[in-house]
């Protein structure tokens, strides 16, 4: 049995699900509170001891790192239908899942600088905050975060991330404008890697990183939701008021984002 502890709208969490949609797995959730910290729970920990989710359980095999689970999810239960077969874009492909993890890191910044800042902190006294930090295993992700919750938008991170993803929609919007898909002619794992992410860029508000620039992802974004996938991986664990909430609150970040990436662009 498939058993999947996870987050409902972490975006590596999305992307497992999003597999397990795209193949037609079923499995059982375990939904953690990464607010309140359920991922420091010691018994978690023995499962995945970067204190994350997702973490995928098959049988007793424990699979972490979630484009590490998409390819296990493909390869074991869906004869890698969704890896390309062509050498060059399976080798693409692959470079893709490696890149979510600097991905990864640059949602990660740019979603703790601006709406989750303030939901991390919210209720917490800095005693309280600073337990929390401390649980985090690793000790540069702690730094990191304690950076992003200190300078929120000004912080260094913020510019690395844009810069990042500046980088990941350049080379999207390329395969896009030769393939149908990121991964190629077919919907694939590069796809499924990617869509949580830009999802979650979207829902801050951020859509103008590639509105005018990178209009292949804009056209990507639309037709990858609206896959079923996306509704039952994505959608369905999102409360639309609390989003439109989050999206309300990520608009009045966006002419300081819009500064940095302006400074970016015309490469300062
Ligand atoms: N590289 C890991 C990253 C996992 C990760 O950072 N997950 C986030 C949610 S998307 C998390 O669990 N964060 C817990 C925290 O911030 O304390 C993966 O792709 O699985």
């Amino acid at each position: 049995m498939l058993t999947l502890y996870h987050g409902a709208t972490s975006v590596c969490s999305q992307k497992a699900r999003l597999s397990l949609a795209e193949i037609g797995l079923e499995y059982e959730g375990h939904l953690l509170d990464l607010m309140t910290g359920d991922q420091f729970d010691p018994d978690y920990l023995k499962l995945n001891p970067n204190a994350v989710v997702p973490t995928l359980v098959d049988d007793g095999t424990v699979v972490i790192e979630s484009s590490l689970i998409l390819e296990y999810l493909d390869e074991t239960y869906n004869a890698g239908k969704l890896m390309p077969r062509d050498p060059e874009l399976k080798a693409k492909t692959k470079l893709w899942l490696l890149r979510c993890l600097a991905i990864h890191g640059a949602i990660n910044s740019l979603s703790f600088a601006t709406v989750l800042r303030a939901r991390q902190m919210a209720g917490k006294t800095p005693e309280q905050l600073e337990a929390m930090l401390r649980q985090m295993p690793n000790p540069i992700s702690r730094e990191k975060r304690r950076d992003l919750l200190e300078n929120g938008v000004d912080s260094l991170h913020v510019e690395a991330a844009l810069r990042e993803m500046r980088s990941a929609l350049a080379d999207m919007a390329a395969m896009l404008a030769q393939y149908h898909w990121v991964s190629g002619p077919d919907y694939g794992l590069a796809d499924i890697a990617l869509l949580a992410y830009i999802d979650r860029l979207d829902r801050l508000a951020m859509s103008g990183l590639w509105e005018d620039e990178f209009p292949e992802v804009a056209d990507w974004l639309e037709r990858s939701k609206m896959r079923d996938s996306y509704k039952t991986a994505i959608a369905s664990f999102v409360d639309p008021s609390a989003a439109e909430k989050m999206y309300q609150t990520a608009v009045t970040f966006w002419p300081a984002i819009a500064r940095t990436w302006s400074d970016i662009r015309n490469g300062s």
